[in-house]
């Protein structure tokens, strides 16, 4: 091949633009472990606004974000209560368990979404002494491996009520939360204000090459970034990235829309060829999983990369493709001929 590739394999892909690295190139940095990074303390202020809360800090990645978050609200012992294909739970290397000395009580959703009629038989009984402590309930939005699919809001509500009920701290990992409310049309400021904390990344749909953003209350924050220290996380002129981080978010939001455009096309390619399997109601976003009936998930990945589009598995037994700000429409059109070429043999 010498043309360069289609990746859609993940939105983490994406380079800097040179906008973006202008704004890394002129940034003030200080030492950021004093927190006198004027970039870095730009970074949280703009974000402690957007989230609406009342603090945030700047992390190293969207898997730090989660397990600092989780690590803040638990103590040794507790439970934290999750859907099944929760990123927490099936790609962050067991952490939970590892670093907070936690376990997950995973529970099998409806794209990406538990209900309280299902979380509720999940919580351990307060007197039950022998028994790991319910502690957090956690969320994903837009959902990873149910293929970016939103979560209601009606239900996020309906989980709150449970969690006050029973005395429970949330967390979302909104990693992909900005997708989630460009498409919904809601606020992040709303969904953020409906949990304890919330991790959401910079590098995914947004473009900036390194970083996740944490919010919570003052306190919660502190906390956070006392434990990011004790894991090694605190990094010393660390604007020049935190720069990448501000410019995404005040530049790269709105333009979403386009990548969720770009997802629906690939989507109804698919769900045109008759040996591919996909649902269309899922593709909410910028993530498309499918299912091949004529090629195993190996054998698929290959063919399409010798063709030119590098795609990944989404799940076990299905296949994923994401767009992001790094595919134009000509490179939509192209994957379309690739998929049609690839999947479309009787
Ligand atoms: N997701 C990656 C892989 O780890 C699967 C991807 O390519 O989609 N939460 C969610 C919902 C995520 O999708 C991811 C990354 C993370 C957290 C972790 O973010 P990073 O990779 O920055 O640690």
């Amino acid at each position: 091949m010498t043309t360069k590739p289609i990746y859609l394999r993940s939105d983490t892909v994406t380079r800097p633009s040179q906008e973006m690295r202008r704004a890394m190139y002129e940034a003030e940095v200080g030492d950021d472990v004093f927190q006198e990074d004027p970039s870095v303390n730009q970074l949280q202020e703009y974000a402690t606004e957007l989230l609406g809360k009342e603090a945030a800090l700047f992390v190293s990645s969207g898997v730090m974000g989660n397990q600092i978050c989780l690590r803040v609200l638990t103590s040794p012992g507790d439970e934290v209560v999750c859907e099944r294909d929760a990123h927490i739970f099936q790609y962050e290397s067991g952490s939970p368990a590892v670093l907070s000395g936690v376990q997950l009580m995973p529970v099998e959703g409806k794209a990406g979404v538990i209900t309280p009629e299902q979380i509720e038989p999940c919580i351990r009984p307060i007197e039950a002494y022998y028994m790991p402590r319910t502690k957090v309930i956690e969320i994903e939005n837009t959902h990873n491996r149910a293929g970016g699919t939103i979560h209601p809001i009606e239900n996020i509500l309906r989980v709150k009520e449970l969690a006050k009920k029973y005395d429970l701290k949330l967390h979302l990992d909104g990693a992909r939360i900005w997708n989630a409310s460009v498409a919904s049309k809601i606020p992040v400021k709303e969904y953020a204000s409906h949990f304890d904390s919330i991790s959401c990344c910079l590098s995914k749909g947004l473009g900036a090459p390194v970083g996740s953003i944490i919010g919570g209350t003052k306190e919660f924050i502190k906390e956070a970034f006392r434990v990011r220290k004790s894991w090694g996380g605190g990094m010393r002129q660390i604007g020049i990235i935190a720069a990448a981080g501000l410019y995404a978010l005040k530049n790269n939001i709105e333009r979403l829309e386009e990548d969720h455009q770009k997802a629906r096309m690939l989507a109804e390619t698919i769900a045109e060829i008759s040996s591919c399997e996909i649902d269309l109601i899922s593709v909410q976003t910028n993530i498309v999983i499918f299912k091949s009936n004529a090629l195993n998930v190996l054998d698929s990945i290959e063919r399409c990369s010798e063709a030119g589009l590098l795609i990944s598995e989404g799940k076990p037994g299905y296949l994923r493709m994401i767009t992001h700000l790094d595919v134009s429409f000509d490179e939509i059109e192209k994957s379309k001929k690739i998929l049609n070429n690839i999947f479309n043999k009787k």
